[in-house]
């Protein structure tokens, strides 16, 4: 779980990745389907190309999810309350998927901030995707 440290880290470096992630979340969405194409059966109506409509919206989605996390980071299951009830209940998304997720998203992040991921913010990284995936998939029953 995410210590002080990571705590500290993630808000500092998320005031640079922040603003700018919903641009390049889309791309995250998209390797996700590229490199773990299982991914795709939840997602039958999309439009699974570069650049599509469906990925760019959803990409945007799932970068405001991670804002709000990291705005609330010290009381997540509170702050995504309603989307751990989607992903559980409604969505029933197998718990792998999150891990598929989590490597194309920082693989994105460090293709696109190379600079700010040192090893140190990478692992923080690493733990805030955790954090967020586990509060996701909290309610399954
Ligand atoms: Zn998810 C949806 C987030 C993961 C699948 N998502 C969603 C949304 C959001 C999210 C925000 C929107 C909601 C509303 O609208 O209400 N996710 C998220 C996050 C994560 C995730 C943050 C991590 C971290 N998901 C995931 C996975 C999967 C998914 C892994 C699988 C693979 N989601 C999903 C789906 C949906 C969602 C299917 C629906 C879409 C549409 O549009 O339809």
């Amino acid at each position: 779980s995410l210590s002080n440290e990571d705590k500290a880290c993630l808000r500092s470096v998320w005031k640079e990745i922040g603003p700018s992630w919903p641009e390049h979340c889309p791309d995250a969405i998209y390797r996700m389907f590229l490199s773990f194409p299982s991914t795709k059966t939840y997602f039958p109506n999309f439009d699974i190309s570069p650049g599509s409509p469906q990925i760019q919206a959803h990409g945007r989605k799932v970068a405001d999810a991670l804002n709000k996390a990291v705005e609330h980071i010290d009381d997540m299951p509170a702050a995504l309350s309603d989307l751990s009830d989607k992903h559980s209940q409604e969505l029933r998304v197998d718990p792998v998927n999150f891990k598929l997720l989590k490597h194309t998203m920082l693989v994105t992040m460090a293709a696109n901030y190379p600079e700010i991921l040192t090893p140190e913010v990478l692992l923080s990284l690493d733990k805030l995707m955790e954090a967020v995936s586990r509060v996701l998939i909290s309610r399954y029953r």
